[in-house]
């Protein structure tokens, strides 16, 4: 099967509300839509995305610029793909908006191999588990009122979750505490909790604000400091009992080596669009593994669950609920966990007639 081109399209999808994270606030994605079509009539789909809709123009013209690795080529050689771009963009640089273009071309060369096998990728890719424990991402903002957090938390284990994350960023680090002393309360003890920094932090306040919240039982304290602060974080991590979730800005097998060599992190949460796709999120998963290193997701849940149900350290999907309209087919849930797709290769295909109503 051979690669005869390569269709981009981009998209804006606003939220409802703007939600206020310690990364800014969020109000709209700006999503880059790839279509890999072949001689054989197949189609691979995948998805790339800026936040707040900033500078997408800047993904889609790499993923075009990339396609001509593809076009013409055995849709089937990804691996082979992929060596050629780590050496393609060796000049622009093995981080950044580079990787995300190999991202984007690697998933949908997945799709692709999946639906031509009529196997989702998670058993393609060696298959660990049908069921993935889930977490609910999309919500417990910093936006929120106490009162509002405790109302969201309810409403997420009303609706069948026994995980869930809230964002840590106040100035005041006694206001980060009271919000997790007060959604504990909501969820009681047996619900786990996790709470992400966004970055937000110095390694000092990091090991303070952590012992702090240790007696909240947190499952993960995700991403205390800076992204490029791999040593801090490995002495954050050592320096407290919770573990230490990070990852989600990081690139390439060769960043999470860092990031084991170091012991940065108890759990790595690579994001699939970062990491560098399906083929390098696999390396990152064994990789972790031969380490006894936990993986999680980040984002992109109906793609990231194939990877996680391949791997048998993976632990954690995370539900962030933002991209599901652009798919036809709903991610579904069993007493909190999601359930991996036995559909061929992602399992999720684009919702054509949503997305045409997207553009206007
Ligand atoms: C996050 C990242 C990007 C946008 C929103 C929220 C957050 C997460 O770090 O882990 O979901
Ligand atoms: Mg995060």
């Amino acid at each position: 099967m051979k690669v005869t081109r390569v269709e981009t399209d981009t998209v804006t999808l606003t939220l409802a509300k703007p939600i206020g994270s310690a990364l800014g606030e969020l109000r709209d994605f700006g999503m880059v839509l790839v279509t890999i079509h072949t001689d054989q009539g197949l189609t691979g789909e995948n998805l790339v995305f800026t936040l707040n809709n900033r500078r997408t123009p800047v993904l889609r013209a790499m993923v075009e610029e990339l396609s001509d690795l593809i076009v013409g080529q055995d849709a089937g050689l990804i691996a082979g793909f992929n060596a050629r771009a780590w050496t393609d963009i060796n000049f622009l640089g093995h981080k950044g908006v580079t990787v995300m273009g190999i991202s984007a071309l690697d998933g949908a060369l997945w799709d692709l191999a999946g639906k031509a096998a009529g196997l989702p990728l998670y058993r393609m890719l060696g298959g660990a588990q049908s069921r993935v424990p889930a977490y609910h991402s999309g919500g417990l903002w910093l936006s929120l009122s106490i009162s509002e957090l405790q109302e969201e938390a309810s409403r997420f284990m009303a609706e069948g979750f026994k995980a869930m994350k809230m964002r840590l960023g106040h100035a005041d680090p006694r206001d980060d505490i009271a919000r997790v002393k007060a959604v504990r309360e909501a969820i009681g003890p047996k619900i786990k909790l996790m709470a992400d920094a966004n970055q937000g932090l110095n390694e000092h306040q990091a090991i303070r604000l952590g012992r702090m919240l240790e007696e909240y039982d947190l499952t993960w304290f995700e991403e205390p400091l800076p992204a490029w602060d791999l040593d801090g974080l490995a002495r954050v991590s050592a320096a407290l009992d919770t573990p230490i979730a990070s990852g989600e800005t990081e690139y390439s097998r060769y960043g999470f080596r860092r990031m084991l060599e170091l012991r940065s992190a108890d759990i790595l949460m690579p994001d699939l669009q970062r990491a560098g796709g399906v083929s390098e999120f696999m390396r990152v998963g064994h990789m972790a593994e031969a380490h006894d290193v936990a993986v999680s997701s980040h984002l992109f849940p109906e793609t990231s669950i194939q990877v996680l149900g391949a791997l048998s350290n993976a632990i954690f999907l995370e539900y962030m609920p933002w991209f599901s309209p652009l798919y036809t087919e709903p991610l579904t849930f069993e007493n909190g966990a999601a359930v991996v797709p036995e559909r061929p290769g992602w399992g999720f295909t684009f919702n054509r007639d949503y997305i045409r109503h997207l553009k206007g």
